[in-house]
């Protein structure tokens, strides 16, 4: 049988690490679903999800089974909707382990049918988040080779209006 996943996150903006986690999980996987919460509890957002869309839309151009898409409520709802079976997620660090550990129980719990699937990153990604690449980018700070090209260039639009 066939293996569709979701990969969701709040992708504010993607990240090469992101990114290699994509192309991983694509190669393991045939369909792969990038899902970017609307709803999100992390505070104002950088990017608007249709530019968080975008962004990933094209620097995932290169992977003929993986989409785009966009969810609220619930992951697992999401996931079941797709006739999705797996949800992949990224550990970069022990520190990413307690989180991830919460919500795949919590998600098994609220849909014991979905698995998670988790992977690691190139070790030279493992230090990257979307948090601190916005973080580094605000203060002046070369980010170029850790975010795709499109998101540099969106990074640089935004430097006028950043706080
Ligand atoms: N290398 C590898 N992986 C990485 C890297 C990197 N450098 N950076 C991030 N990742 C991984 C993260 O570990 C994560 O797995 C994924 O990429 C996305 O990261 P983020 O930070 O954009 O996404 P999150 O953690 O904000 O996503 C949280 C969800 C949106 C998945 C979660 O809040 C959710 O499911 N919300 C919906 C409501 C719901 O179902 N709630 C109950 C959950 S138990």
């Amino acid at each position: 049988h066939t293996v569709k996943a979701i990969y969701p996150g709040t992708f504010d903006p993607l990240t090469n690490g992101h990114l290699d986690l994509i192309a991983r999980g694509s190669k393991i996987v045939d369909e792969l679903v990038v899902a970017i919460l609307r709803n999100s509890d992390k505070g104002e957002p950088l990017f608007t999800v249709d530019e968080r869309r975008e962004m990933i839309f094209e620097a995932t151009r290169q992977f003929s089974n993986v989409s785009v898409m966009t969810f609220n409520g619930l992951l697992v709802d999401f996931a079941r909707e797709q006739q999705a079976k797996a949800v992949l997620r990224g550990i970069r660090a022990i520190s990413d382990y307690e989180y991830e550990f919460q919500m795949a129980m919590m998600n098994r719990k609220l849909n014991p049918d979905i698995e998670t699937l988790f992977m690691m990153p190139a070790e030279k990604y493992t230090y990257v988040s979307s948090r601190l690449i916005k973080g580094v980018f605000r203060l002046g700070g070369d980010v170029s080779a850790l975010v795709p090209p499109l998101v540099m260039e969106r990074l640089k639009a935004k430097e006028p209006t950043l706080p």
